[in-house]
């Protein structure tokens, strides 16, 4: 079985070497490492080039972190991965809870696997108006896909060959958010589960979620939702 874990980096040249060290030294998986660098403008390509980790960049940045995961589907099947799984470059996710994810893709449970905070409500739990926002969308995500959601914008993921075949070459449209991904995975049939895993705070380098966004993302996670709720890709 093969597997990719792709870490997701803008401008993160202060951590990124932090978070390839913890999975090349923690992983608890077997798995071959790829950065998609979404075009930063730090310091981030030299430390790729300096670490020898395999990389693509950006041209344009996407704006915004979901942008990534289409990309990453691309290469996953077009290099014939079983799995791909996705961490965050600000170090935040742990390379040694990658098998909690995988486990149940590899033993056929089912096709897309999220790391969840709120599960066990151990280690980072975020602020308190983003735990809000999590927590609506995590609930409204429940009810139209029938199961439990808690930690819907999660990076720390798995996704089976299945998932990876159906983004890589079936949804011709981009990602522009986590919550349009998700209801996009329900309606193409795809089975997920949250497992409980802990997150580290973020040492250094910018949130997405920056003032401004903390008062769009919720407007704009609703327009994806839906646009999608009403287009409903085949
Ligand atoms: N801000 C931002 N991050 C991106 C982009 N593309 C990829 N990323 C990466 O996406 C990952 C998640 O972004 P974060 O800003 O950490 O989002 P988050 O983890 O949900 O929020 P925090 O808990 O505040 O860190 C990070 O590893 C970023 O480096 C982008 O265009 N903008
Ligand atoms: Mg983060």
């Amino acid at each position: 079985m093969r597997i990719l874990t792709v870490i997701s980096n803008y401008n993160e040249g202060e951590i990124i070497e932090k978070t390839i060290e913890d999975v090349r030294k923690n992983a608890s998986i077997v798995t071959d490492i790829l950065v998609i660098d979404n075009c930063s403008t730090d310091s981030s390509i030299e430390q790729l080039k300096r670490l020898k980790v395999d990389y693509l960049k950006h041209p344009v940045n996407t704006g915004g972190s979901a942008g990534v995961i289409k990309t990453a589907f691309a290469y996953a099947h077009y290099h014939g991965y079983d799995i791909y799984c996705h961490m965050d470059g600000d170090n935040q996710h742990m390379a040694s809870e990658l098998d909690k994810i995988v486990e149940p893709i590899a033993s056929n449970e089912v096709d897309v696997v999220t790391g969840s905070r709120f599960i066990t409500k151990e280690g980072f739990q975020s602020s308190f108006a983003r735990r809000i926002g999590i927590h609506s969308f995590s609930r409204l995500m429940s009810w139209v896909g029938r199961r439990p959601y808690s930690d819907i914008t999660s990076g720390f993921r798995a996704y089976n060959k299945k998932a990876i075949d159906y983004f890589a070459l079936k949804f011709k449209q981009e990602i522009d958010t986590i919550v349009q991904l998700e209801l996009v995975m329900h309606y193409a049939g795809l089975k997920g589960k949250d497992v409980p895993v802990q997150m580290r705070p973020r040492e250094t380098g910018k949130s997405e979620i920056n003032f401004v966004n903390a008062f769009k993302f919720p407007f704009y996670n609703m327009i994806s939702f839906i646009g999608t709720l009403i287009q409903k890709p085949k």
